[in-house]
């Protein structure tokens, strides 16, 4: 088990570079699709990052609501902008693959996904950041490429039918392979149990 980022610190870095970035030249300032949301971004948030602890014990991270292994279903809950982490483009605080979620091949994956973020966010479980086509029938919240709006949800179901690491990306254009809103998806043969970690 690799150490863990203290969240709140990087919550903070993420503040100071926001500042930083607005104030300095060119060389320093954050990627201009960054820069771009970042003028729509709303106040920063209160809300407490994912808990230390539940980081330091490597604790299953948020993610899965209930399972029911005899159904062979479960049912995930996701939160686009729960936290301040990498400028809101996480997945309940998570981003950059730095956390992942496991299924049982076979099973059926419910998901209710809501936007707390000032930005438009989706949810799609595909191959890579490079390429977001759905890697199963269903496997992405309605209009994608549009996404949520803030304080909006969306539900859908897909069945993972085939083992192999895939992504759970945001299908908004650049979210993902620029700005880094994706995590890990594994569709495991051997698992008989729904899990996450970071
Ligand atoms: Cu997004």
């Amino acid at each position: 088990m690799r150490v863990l980022r203290p969240r709140t610190l990087i919550a903070l870095a993420g503040v100071s570079f926001l500042l930083a970035g607005c104030g300095t030249a060119a060389s320093t300032a954050p990627p201009a699709h960054h820069a771009s949301h970042h003028k729509k971004a709303p106040a920063a948030k209160t809300k407490a990052p994912i808990t230390p602890s539940s980081a330091a014990t490597g604790a299953s991270a948020p993610f899965i609501a209930s399972q029911d292994p005899t159904a062979k279903t479960v049912t995930l809950s996701l939160v686009a902008g729960a936290t301040i982490d990498n400028f809101y483009y996480n997945f309940d605080g998570y981003d950059q693959g730095n956390a992942t979620i496991t299924v049982p091949a076979g099973w059926t994956v419910k998901v209710n996904f809501t936007n707390e973020s000032g930005s438009a966010h989706s949810v799609v479980i595909a191959p890579s950041v490079s390429n977001l086509s759905p890697a199963f029938t269903g496997a992405t919240s309605p209009n994608a490429s549009v996404g949520l709006q803030a304080g909006e949800t969306q539900t859908f179901q897909f069945v993972a039918s085939t083992a192999g690491s895939y992504i759970l990306a945001c299908g908004v254009p650049g979210q993902a392979s620029q700005d880094g809103m994706w995590i890990k998806f594994v569709v495991s043969s051997s698992a008989t149990a729904a899990s996450s970690q970071e």
